[in-house]
C-alpha cells in the first residue's frame, strides 16, 4: 500500500481508534522565560537525511560544504521568507572547538630557514598562538554570521524566538558569543606579540605555554555561551516547518475544549490529549493528505478570557500564528463547560478573536456533543444574564452554522471532514489569487 493511500486511510479512520490512545510522541515543555536550556516546545517530525562535514567549526551539509562561506547581508527578497531556522548552522560544543583548535595550533611549525634557535622558537610560539586564536575565533564568527538578525526574520519566526526562548535571550546569547570571540582575539594577539619579543628560547617557550594556558582557561570559563547557542539552534531547528503555500487549518479555542483530539482525527498530527488545560504547550503541525492535495493542520495552546497583557507565552504563541500565518480557523467551543471555561467566558474569548481575525476563513465546531443531550449542560456554575439573548443562543447551540461533533459518539465527524476540506480548498484559491497578484505587481514594478 502506498504511503499516500495509507495516510488517506488515516483520514478515514474511525476517531475512537485514535482518540483514546495515549501518546508519548509529543511531550509538551514548559516555557521558562530566562531559562538557559532551550528545550523545544514542539515536536519535530522531519527526519534528517543530509550528511554533514565540519567547515570553520560548523557542521555544513556536504552539498554546501565546498561553497565559500561569505558573510553577506540578506537581500530584501529573502527577508520575509519562513524557514530560517532550518538553515541555522550545526554548532559544535565548545569543548570540541577548543580541543580541535589546540591540536591544530600545536602542529604549526616555525617558518623554515631560521637558523637562530631563540628567533626560531619565538617565531614558532607567535605562530602557534596566532593559529590558536584564529581556530577559535573563526568558528565563532561564522556562527554569528549565520544566525540571522531577528529583524530580518519573518514576523512569525520572530515571535517564536521571543516566546520560546524568552524575550531578549537570543540576542543576549549571540552577544556573549561575540564577546568571547573578541576576548579570544585580544588575548591571543597580546600573547603572540609577547612571545614574538622573547629574548631567549626558554622565554619563548614559557610565553607560548602561558599564552596557550590563558586562552584555554578563558575558553573553558566562557565557552558556556557556545553551549547556549547550540541549545538555541537545536530548539529553533526543531520548530515545526510551516509552508506558506500550503493551505493550513489552525485549531483555536479555550483550553481543554478538545482541539488536540480533533487534530488527531483530522490529520496525521499526534498531539498529547489530557483532561487538563494547557496540555498543548506549543505549535504542532499535522498534515491532511487527501487524494491530490496536501494540507497542514496546526494545533495551538488554548486561550483564556483575559487581556493581552495578562496572557502567558503559550496564548501569545496562538495569537502569533493567527497574526502572522494565513491560516483558516477551526474554532472549537465546548458548551458543556467540562473544559473548565464557562460557555459565557468562551463566548467573550470567541467574540474577541473573531473580531480580531475576521479576515481568516472560519469554521465553528461545538465539541463533546455527547455531553450536550439537554443543552446547555454546564459542568461549572456560572452567572449569566438571562436577558442576553445572544449569549443564551450561544449557550444552546454555539455560533450560527457551528457543526456539532462528538469524538466519543462519533457524531458529526464526516460532515466536519467534508467542511474542513471545503474550507482548505477555498484557502488554496486565496493563496493562488495572492500569488497571481504578487506576480502581477512584480511585472508592473
Ligand atoms: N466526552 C467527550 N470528551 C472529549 C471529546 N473530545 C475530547 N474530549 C476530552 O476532552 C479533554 C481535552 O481534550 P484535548 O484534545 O486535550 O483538549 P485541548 O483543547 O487540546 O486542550 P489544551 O491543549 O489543554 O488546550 C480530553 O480528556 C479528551 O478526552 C468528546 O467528543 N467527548
Ligand atoms: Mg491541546
Amino acid at each position: 500500500m502506498s504511503r499516500a493511500s495509507s495516510l488517506f486511510q488515516l483520514w478515514q479512520t474511525p476517531p475512537n481508534r485514535l482518540l483514546f490512545k495515549s501518546s508519548n510522541f509529543y511531550k509538551g515543555i514548559y516555557v521558562v522565560p530566562g531559562a538557559k536550556i532551550y528545550r523545544p516546545l514542539c515536536s519535530c517530525k522531519s527526519i534528517q537525511t543530509t550528511s554533514y562535514q565540519v567547515v570553520n567549526g560548523s557542521y555544513v551539509p556536504t552539498t554546501q560544504a565546498k561553497q565559500e562561506i561569505k558573510p553577506t547581508e540578506k537581500s530584501s527578497a529573502e527577508l520575509e521568507n519562513i524557514g530560517a531556522f532550518q538553515k541555522l548552522p550545526m554548532v559544535m560544543p565548545s569543548f570540541d572547538i577548543l580541543y580541535s583548535a589546540l591540536r591544530k595550533a600545536k602542529r604549526v611549525p616555525a617558518t623554515k630557514g631560521i637558523a637562530n634557535i631563540a628567533k626560531r622558537e619565538r617565531n614558532r610560539g607567535a605562530k602557534q598562538l596566532d593559529a590558536l586564536m584564529k581556530e577559535l575565533a573563526v568558528p565563532l564568527r561564522t556562527y554569528l554570521e549565520k544566525f540571522p538578525k531577528k529583524r530580518s526574520l519573518h514576523p512569525y519566526e520572530r515571535s517564536l524566538i521571543e516566546l520560546t526562548l524568552g524575550d531578549g535571550n537570543y540576542e543576549e546569547v549571540l552577544g556573549r558569543v561575540d564577546a568571547l570571540r573578541k576576548k579570544v582575539v585580544s588575548v591571543g594577539k597580546e600573547h603572540a606579540s609577547l612571545c614574538a619579543k622573547s629574548l631567549s628560547k626558554r622565554e619563548a617557550e614559557e610565553r607560548l605555554s602561558e599564552g596557550m594556558k590563558k586562552i584555554e582557561e578563558m575558553f573553558n570559563r566562557e565557552g558556556k555561551a557556545v553551549e547556549d547557542l547550540l541549545n538555541i539552534a537545536k530548539t529553533l531547528r526543531s520548530m515545526p516547518v510551516v509552508d506558506l503555500e500550503t493551505p493550513t487549518l489552525c485549531l483555536v479555542g479555550a483550553p481543554n475544549v478538545g482541539k488536540s483530539s480533533l487534530v488527531r482525527v483530522l490529520s496525521t498530527g499526534k498531539p498529547e490529549i489530557c483532561n487538563y488545560p494547557f496540555t498543548t504547550r506549543g505549535i504542532l503541525m499535522g498534515h491532511i493528505l487527501s487524494s491530490y492535495q496536501n494540507f497542514q493542520v496546526t494545533d495551538t495552546p488554548g486561550l483564556l478570557k483575559r487581556s493581552d497583557e495578562d496572557r502567558n507565552n503559550l496564548e501569545k504563541l496562538t495569537l502569533a500564528v493567527l497574526s502572522h500565518l494565513p491560516t483558516a480557523i477551526l474554532y472549537v467551543h465546548d458548551l458543556s463547560g467540562e473544559c473548565g471555561t464557562s460557555p459565557s467566558d468562551q463566548f467573550v474569548i470567541y467574540k474577541e478573536i473573531k473580531e480580531r481575525f475576521c479576515d481568516h476563513l472560519w469554521l465553528d465546531v461545538v465539541s463533546k456533543s455527547d455531553l450536550l443531550k439537554e443543552s446547555p449542560v454546564t459542568f461549572i456554575t456560572e452567572d449569566f444574564d438571562d436577558n442576553d439573548l445572544e449569549l443564551a443562543k450561544y449557550r444552546k447551540s454555539g455560533p450560527d452554522g457551528a457543526i456539532r461533533v462528538s469524538l466519543k459518539s462519533e457524531i458529526g465527524l464526516n460532515e466536519l471532514k467534508g467542511r474542513v476540506h471545503e474550507l482548505l480548498r477555498l484557502q488554496m484559491a486565496r493563496i493562488q489569487a495572492q500569488d497571481t497578484k504578487e506576480e502581477n505587481r512584480q511585472v508592473l514594478t
